[in-house]
């Protein structure tokens, strides 16, 4: 595990102190199956060093966790990542990864207390995996978008489909996203903004 132990000794650096403007803090989960880029989109987007709870995948968990494209992936979230961007001078984001594993699931209760919004993460290679993912924010009332991170070699369906073949709303927000470009990563957390804005504004 990493907590930066030696760098925390050493002070906070400039981009670690919040701001005195900051008024609001949201809290925002990013959710989505095992190795779909959770870790990677807090690690792109957080303007402070992401705390990560990554552990180098063991013999153990092979055949217990969902090993899908472990060729290349060599670490898993434990518990959760998190990290920190500023919207604005005023509004500050805690975003927390969620574990993808389904050993791991007793977690997210906790994890989605304040919460007040989600991105789930989707890979077009295996979309079943987002439909549990995406049943347990509706159970819990949680507004999401969707974000559809570009593997390579994944197929690219036009965003109707996608909408049905997830089974998702029409005023639910679908959109695509290279989870590695701190631009995109942001551009899918304003788009979250965005959907949680109108949804407070949204007649009732
Ligand atoms: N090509 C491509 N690879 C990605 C992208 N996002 C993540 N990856 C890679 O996919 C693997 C799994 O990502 P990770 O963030 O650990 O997934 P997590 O299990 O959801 O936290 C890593 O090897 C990443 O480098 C992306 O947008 N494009
Ligand atoms: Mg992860």
């Amino acid at each position: 595990m990493d907590f930066n132990s030696s760098d925390t000794l050493a002070g906070p650096r400039r981009e670690d102190v919040l701001p005195a403007t900051a008024a609001s803090a949201v809290k925002v989960v990013i959710v989505g199956g095992f190795g779909v880029g959770k870790t990677t989109m807090v690690g792109s987007v957080s303007e402070i060093r992401p705390l990560t709870t990554e552990e180098t995948m063991t013999q153990a968990g092979i055949g217990i966790d969902d090993d899908y494209g472990s060729a290349t992936k060599t670490a898993t979230t434990v518990a959760m990542d998190f990290g920190r961007i500023s919207i604005t001078e005023q509004l500050v984001l805690y975003l927390f990864g969620t574990p993808g594993q389904e050993r791991f699931w007793f977690l997210w209760n906790g994890l989605f207390e304040g919460a007040l919004g989600a991105v789930v993460l989707v890979d077009t290679r295996r979309l079943e995996v987002s439909f549990d993912v995406i049943g347990r924010l509706e159970e819990r009332g949680v507004p999401f978008v969707v974000a559809v991170n570009s593997f390579p070699g994944a197929p690219r369906y036009p965003v109707a489909e996608l909408r049905a073949a997830l089974d998702l709303p029409e005023e639910i927000p679908i959109l695509h996203c290279d989870a590695r470009r701190r631009a995109s990563s942001r551009d899918v957390l304003l788009s979250l903004m965005r959907f949680l804005h109108s949804l407070s504004t949204a007649p009732s």
